[in-house]
């Protein structure tokens, strides 16, 4: 087994010990934790979703699995964080939730990691965030962009509310609006109006300097 299968290995599995250690142990070996995470830990939780889905994992295994890949995802938060860019130019501020009536975080979390650690201003408003508060906090924090992460069908439907409401507002000319979470696509994104769509967090990144114009 190679080390990223033995970290989707090890979520699977649920084992939060194993995966501190294979983190600690890509670390040595020099391997890049976005890749690890994105490579080993989250392909492990695609086949965790796929076992509930199928009736063979039940929610006990599932949150097992979440804790497991939090303690992993932990160990390579500060070596992140040491290797961040803070930029020169003025940063620009992302409000950052998971969508209301969905309690679903890994995700946006390492996207929230990865954006304050390459120069942008996060403000995490958390999980099961109500649109109206999105938008309040956006306006109240003078955001550039508002990230929104969904993780079930249901939830996604609050996605076009949030930009309804915010076309409502004379914020939309300047605020940017970007979608992700895993059943949210590129087209659904653009059906929407979303600005943006970012399948992974390295995307996150790479579509809020679009945005930007940087
Ligand atoms: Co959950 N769950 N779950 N779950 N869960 C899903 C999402 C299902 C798809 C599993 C399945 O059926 N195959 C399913 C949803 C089905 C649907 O669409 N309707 C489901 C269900 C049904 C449920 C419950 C209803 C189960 C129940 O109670 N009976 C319940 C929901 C509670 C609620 O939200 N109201 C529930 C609960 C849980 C937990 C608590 C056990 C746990 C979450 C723990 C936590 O987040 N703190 C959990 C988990 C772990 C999952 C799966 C297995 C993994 C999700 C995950 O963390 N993936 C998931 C199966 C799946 O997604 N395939 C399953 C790993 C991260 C890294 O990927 O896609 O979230 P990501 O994030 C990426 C990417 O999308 C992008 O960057 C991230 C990093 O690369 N990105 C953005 C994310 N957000 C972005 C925002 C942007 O602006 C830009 C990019």
């Amino acid at each position: 087994m190679t080390i990223f299968e033995k970290m989707a290995d090890a979520v699977i599995r649920g084992n939060e010990e194993e995966c501190r250690e294979l983190a600690k142990a890509a670390l040595k070996e020099n391997i890049e934790p976005v890749k690890a995470i994105q490579e080993g830990f989250a392909k492990g939780m695609e086949t965790v979703g796929i076992n509930f889905e199928c009736g063979k994992f039940y929610l006990p295994e599932m949150m097992l699995a979440a804790k497991a890949m939090n303690a992993g995802v932990e160990v390579f938060e500060p070596v992140i964080a040491s290797k961040g860019s803070q930029g020169a130019q003025k940063r620009a501020t992302v409000v950052l939730a998971t969508i209301q009536g969905d309690m679903h975080d890994i995700g946006k979390n390492i996207v929230k990691l990865l954006m304050s650690t390459s120069g942008f201003e996060v403000i995490d408003l958390g999980k099961d965030v109500k649109v109206t508060r999105i938008i309040e906090e956006a306006q109240e924090k003078r955001a550039d962009i508002i990230g929104v992460s969904a993780l079930m069908t249901t939830t996604m439907a609050y996605m076009p509310e949030l930009i309804e409401e915010l076309s409502a507002t004379d914020m939309r000319q300047r605020l940017k609006v970007m979608v992700g979470g895993a059943p949210v696509t590129e087209e659904w994104a653009k059906e929407i109006g979303s600005d943006g769509y970012a399948k992974d967090a390295v995307g996150a990144i790479r579509v809020a300097r679009e945005l930007l114009g940087r």
